[in-house]
């Protein structure tokens, strides 16, 4: 049985879904409230009417999906990601946590941002000023309410500092967490089971119109489950209004390749959309 997909939006006009080839306004206006309300799918499709029906969302200015919610995010959970750690900190004596960690029970959870260090869909990503070595991590990102239940999905972009991390693996909460360092958006997939294990996550850099990096993986490459990730988070944690969590990264540029200020960031995960951000260093 295939189900007619339901995407959440949150825009500067207020909230708005997409189902079935038409637009609606969502009359809740509280971010916090939908994501923890006790049946956001049924209250969303409730919302499917000719009462609430707008022409489209063209015009409408996106927001990035997230209230008050907390960032927070899994590392190490494909291969190609334990391999790029464990090369970039060889010199600093930490490659061997990332073979650990890739292979442990408990997974690598880390706090990645608050709500007001995220950018929306077309508004700039951050490199550090201190930075030397950085690169986007598409990753596609679980949308918990706050009984620990999966309620959606979303595109995340955990921007990161490689040299900073690389250094010494206690600087990794700098090299994660900085204004702008993370991307969400551009839409909440409402449902409780993951895309497909073929579903691919797609990285495209852009710079003076040219290509400079692309990449992709797919679901099928991700180790942990989705569930067993939230089930460690919500452990001993209480979050009143839900959370997000980023999944980890399977697409890691070449060493060789370093973001730089102008460059356009495309992260495209299919049933969800593509999340786009241009990048800039330093400017607080
Ligand atoms: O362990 C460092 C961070 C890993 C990470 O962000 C990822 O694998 O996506
Ligand atoms: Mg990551």
């Amino acid at each position: 049985m295939t189900m007619e997909l339901l995407k959440l939006y949150r825009t500067g006009d207020g909230n708005f879904i997409q189902h079935d080839g038409g637009s609606y306004r969502v009359p809740e206006p509280g971010w916090d409230a939908l994501i923890a309300h006790s049946d956001l799918r049924s209250y969303l499709l409730s919302v499917a009417t000719s009462a609430n029906r707008v022409a489209d969302l063209t015009g409408a200015r996106i927001l990035a999906p997230i209230g008050t919610q907390e960032v927070w995010a899994a590392g190490v959970t494909y291969f190609r990601s334990r391999d790029a750690r464990m090369a970039e900190s060889k010199d600093a004596g930490g490659g061997d946590f990332y073979d650990r960690v890739y292979s442990a029970e408990r997974p690598e959870l880390f706090f990645k941002a608050t709500a007001s260090r995220v950018a929306a869909p077309g508004e700039p990503v951050r490199i550090r000023s201190d930075a030397r070595w950085s690169v986007p991590e598409p990753e596609l990102t679980l949308v918990i309410d706050p009984r620990g239940k999966i309620i959606g999905y979303t595109i995340g972009n955990d921007m990161s500092s490689r040299d900073i991390e690389g250094e010494n693996p206690l600087y990794l909460p700098q090299a994660k967490v900085y204004d702008r360092s993370c991307a969400l958006g551009p839409c909440i997939l409402i449902a409780s089971d993951p895309p497909p294990a073929s579903t691919a996550i797609r990285l495209e850099i852009e710079r003076r119109g040219n290509i400079e990096f692309s990449g992709a993986t797919t679901l099928a490459q991700l180790k942990r489950k989705p569930t067993v990730l939230v089930d460690y988070l919500y452990r001993d944690n209480v979050f009143r209004s839900g959370a997000y969590l980023m999944t980890g990264t399977g697409v890691v540029p070449p060493e060789t390749f370093t973001l730089a200020a102008g460059d356009q960031i495309r992260i495209t995960i299919d049933p969800i959309g593509t999340l786009e951000n241009t990048v800039v260093q330093g400017g607080l």
